[in-house]
């Protein structure tokens, strides 16, 4: 049964819970992202799984990244989803994808999914060398000896992103579905599914999700849905690849959260670059830049600050107000003017101080807005990674005090135990699957 909202672990327990969970979670060298839900290695999900893993187990953090780094393309993109051939519990799974019998530039083995999620790898390399050294030791030689090929094989994917997914140079990442953005039915992508026309040859389907999480109010909806086993049919149909995707495709969009993610990422990895005496240190450097400067100029000052996404069909801004708003305190650049109005705003009644609330965490959508909707995924949930995340991510630019609140609130979102994927803003209800992966990983990061 579910955890009632009224209880509460306090933060050793937490932790231990919180380590057996995702231990509970592995597969070998790979950790599911859910139990039941999600039975396979996603790519956002195992940079920050690996984090939290490097608390307890920094061998095996280094095995989940190596583990994801096997199913790199040729291209360099590190793919959504590297399946666990011993599975088969996911819809789309590698049937369905298709990917290595469309292009060479799949792995055939791990079998992958044909899109990609945010770059947040470099980040996550970046803090488990950070924890490993304040461990020293073994663990922090174990780490200087697996970071060279780690470097690689981030060089290749960060140049995969800048090459084809900002070929004009923008300074903001391309996406081709929804799920690229990790933030699937995010309102802020209603427009540009809006023209995704569902032909009469989709392929027939069985949801699994729906299945797992009995209350379908908490997963995307059907129609939904449809659309978007409709783009992966066109991707296939563009054998995965960039060059035909991009002129064709019906879902083409920016997204600022990610590139905010990627500006860091580069940052990270230019340190990195330094450190190992390579090269690309001014190359990284650069796409930093680069990308910082993409997301400063996305921001909308009649939103109050908040950087927004263009459809790439239409042309047109997307007008809403999400967590991926807050993309420029991300990846910083900001005058101290801007950076205080945009964190009073993270903090004001329209977020994170909403007197509705049951903790003063960020929700997905901002519960003042007309498309916030409490248990409908990311159209309003608080997601206890996403916090963490962007505490993370504040932390490292300064802005501790923000950081501290949001960490607290999200620890205090997940002390029930349940490790749920995300919670209901409102009541505190742990909702989507339990036990999930990088719920328990932000928590060891949280809490030790
Ligand atoms: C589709 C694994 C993933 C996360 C995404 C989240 C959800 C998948 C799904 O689960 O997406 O990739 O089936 O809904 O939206 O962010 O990486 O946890």
């Amino acid at each position: 049964g579910r955890p009632t909202t009224g209880d509460r672990w306090n933060p050793p327990e937490l932790a231990a819970r919180a380590a057996y969970v995702i231990r509970g979670n592995s597969a070998g060298a790979m950790t599911r992202a859910a139990p039941d839900l999600y039975p396979h290695q996603w790519s956002w999900d195992a940079a920050f799984v690996a984090v939290g893993l490097a608390h307890v187990d920094v061998v095996r953090a280094c095995r989940e990244l190596d583990s994801l780094f096997a199913g790199q393309w040729r291209t360099g993109m590190i793919p959504h989803i590297v399946f666990d051939p011993s599975e088969e519990g996911y819809f789309p799974g590698p049937d369905r994808w298709a990917s290595a019998e469309l292009t060479d530039d799949a792995p055939r083995s791990p079998r992958t999914s044909g899109i990609c999620q945010p770059p947040v790898h470099a980040l996550a390399v970046e803090r488990i060398a950070e924890i490993a050294a304040a461990h020293g030791g073994p663990a922090a030689a174990h780490v200087e000896r697996w970071l060279p090929g780690a470097y690689d094989r981030l060089l290749a994917w960060h140049r995969y992103l800048v090459r084809e997914r900002d070929p004009q140079g923008r300074g903001l990442l391309t996406i081709y579905h929804g799920w690229e953005s990790g933030m699937d039915n995010s309102p802020r992508w209603d427009p540009v599914y809006a023209h995704v026309v569902v032909g009469d040859d989709l392929p027939p389907y069985a949801r699994r999700d729906t299945a797992v999480v009995a209350d379908a109010s908490q997963r995307p909806e059907p129609a939904e849905y449809d659309r978007y086993l409709w783009l992966v049919e066109q991707l296939k149909r563009a054998r995965y690849d960039d060059a035909r995707v991009r002129p064709h495709a019906e879902f083409l969009t920016t997204d600022v959260f990610a590139s905010a993610a990627f500006a860091v990422a580069n940052e990270a990895l230019a340190s990195l670059a330094r450190r190992l005496g390579r090269p690309e240190h001014d190359e990284l450097l650069g796409a930093a830049e680069r990308f910082r400067r993409g997301v400063l100029d996305a921001r909308d000052e009649a939103s109050g600050g908040l950087a927004l996404d263009v459809d790439l069909v239409t042309g047109d801004h997307i007008r809403v107000e999400t967590i991926a708003g807050f993309a420029p305190l991300i990846s910083g650049g900001l005058d101290t003017a801007a950076e205080r109005a945009l964190l009073a705003l993270l903090r004001s009644p329209r977020w994170t101080g909403h007197p509705a609330l049951r903790h003063p965490v960020l929700p997905t959508t901002s519960p003042s807005s007309p498309e916030f909707r409490p248990r409908a995924y990311w159209r309003g949930p608080s997601w206890p990674v996403m916090n963490w995340f962007l505490a993370w991510m504040l932390n490292r630019r300064g802005a501790k005090d923000v950081a501290g609140s949001l960490r607290a609130a999200a620890l205090a979102e997940l002390s029930d135990g349940s490790f749920a994927e995300y919670y209901e803003p409102v009541t505190g209800e742990p909702l989507g699957s339990l036990d999930q992966s990088w719920s328990a990983a932000a928590t060891l990061d949280l809490v030790l």
